[in-house]
């Protein structure tokens, strides 16, 4: 670690000067302005003090391939931030790997803490600096669109920190390098739609959110397009027309829809599909903050052994309470997202806000009431063009 002090007029050509003598990968430890005092008081003027430290330990390898954020360090972020975004495909097709092979639980944005925060903070404290004014632009549209403060902070931090310093410093400019950003940190988390081998398939949620007509889309979907053998499971027999709502789906499609009102059902019922492909299951979307809701959500879907549970969430909805239903729904083992009414919202920070929170595959994004064809798989752009 070599660590220097460097004294200038501005704040500007003492980051400069570090630039030029510790490198890109200098830390700012320190900054202080003091006056020089000259003959006459009310001519002193401010120089700036900027202490700053450079790690000049040799690099460790790199680690595996990661793309988490997860795990302290300056480089791992780096790696993150200047991969490229990989190209991806809007339909990924059936060869996609099954993601629950993959470690879904990472540790997440909070360990995201670089030193060159301090270096924004302090530009930041400038005063009316464009990059300063550009972070509180960003953090306020961010949190207007459902994400929560701290992520809004960061992710704008990081966006801001990406404009050169040659500018421009404009909103337009800031915004693609949040979308830059943002699209590099979500790429590996978007995009997994039903694995081949997947038969059960559980589709779980607040009531409202388009479960039915979600399982409707995809069911025509498998069954029509795909030429699968598809049957319907509805366990939602709170409310009769549930009931039928997915049973109308299932006639004009074809296909069977049958219902279990106990676990012991469930289990019989699943047994007795054992010839189908695709056994989509609709469950009872009740306020989720009872306990004895989750819990028989739970035997429901231990019963019916799912082998993929999904987790659809509104994006029409309020960020804050996405955020409630996952937190009670933690002790349910999900696999996946779906994102339904993207067509109803302009801003798709507050799912930016969970899936950097709580990262899960997205697997696909609704855009309208139309069965079958208002679906998609989930790509990156359906997020950060609504930034
Ligand atoms: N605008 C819009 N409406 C949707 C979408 N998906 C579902 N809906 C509507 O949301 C309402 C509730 O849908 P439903 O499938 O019954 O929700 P569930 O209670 O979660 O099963 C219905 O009026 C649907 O037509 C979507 O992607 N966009
Ligand atoms: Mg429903």
């Amino acid at each position: 670690m070599r660590i220097k002090r460097f004294t200038a007029d501005g704040m500007a050509e003492a980051l400069s000067l570090v630039r030029q003598e510790l490198g890109e990968d200098a830390v700012i430890l320190t900054t202080r302005e003091f006056p020089v005092r000259r003959w006459f008081p009310w001519k002193s003027r401010k120089r700036v003090e900027v202490v700053a430290a450079v790690d000049d330990s040799p690099p460790t390898p790199p680690a595996a391939p990661d793309r988490s954020v997860a795990g302290a360090g300056r480089e791992r972020l780096a790696a993150v931030l200047e991969r490229p975004a990989a190209p991806r495909a809007a339909s990924v097709g059936p060869h996609y790997p099954d993601r629950r092979e993959q470690p879904m639980e990472r540790a997440g944005f909070e360990e995201w803490e670089p030193d060159w925060r301090v270096l924004i903070r302090k530009l930041a404290a400038e005063g009316a600096s464009p990059a300063a004014s550009l972070m509180t632009r960003l953090t306020a549209r961010l949190m207007a669109g459902g994400m929560e403060e701290k992520w809004a902070q960061r992710l704008a931090e990081n966006a801001v920190l990406q404009i050169p310093d040659e500018g421009p410093w404009d909103m337009e400019e800031a915004l693609a390098r949040l979308r830059e950003v943002t699209g590099r940190l979500l790429a590996d988390r978007i995009g997994a739609p039903i694995a081949p081998d997947a038969r059960v398939l559980a589709f779980i949620g607040p009531t409202g959110v388009g479960k039915t007509t979600t399982i409707a889309k995809l069911a025509a979907i498998q069954s029509l397009d795909e030429e699968r053998k598809v049957a319907l499971v509805t366990a939602d027999t709170y409310r009769i027309a549930a009931v039928e709502q997915l049973r109308t789906y299932a006639n004009i499609i074809g296909i069977p829809c049958m219902v279990a009102y106990t676990p012991d059902e469930m289990r019989r019922v699943i047994e007795g599909l054992q010839d189908y492909d695709r056994i989509l299951i609709d469950t009872a979307g009740r306020n989720f903050s009872q306990v004895d809701h989750v819990q028989h959500l739970m035997s429901m879907l231990k019963a019916a052994s799912p082998d993929e549970t999904y987790l659809v969430l509104s994006l029409a909805g309020k960020g804050s309470d996405m955020r409630r239903t996952v937190e009670a729904l933690r002790e349910v083992p999900i696999d996946k997202y779906v994102f339904t009414k993207v067509d109803e919202t302009e801003s798709a920070a507050s799912a930016v806000d969970l899936i950097l929170r709580a990262p899960k595959p997205v697997s696909y994004v609704t855009t309208g009431q139309s069965v079958p064809d208002d679906i998609a798989e989930a790509n990156v752009h359906h997020f950060i063009d609504r930034l």
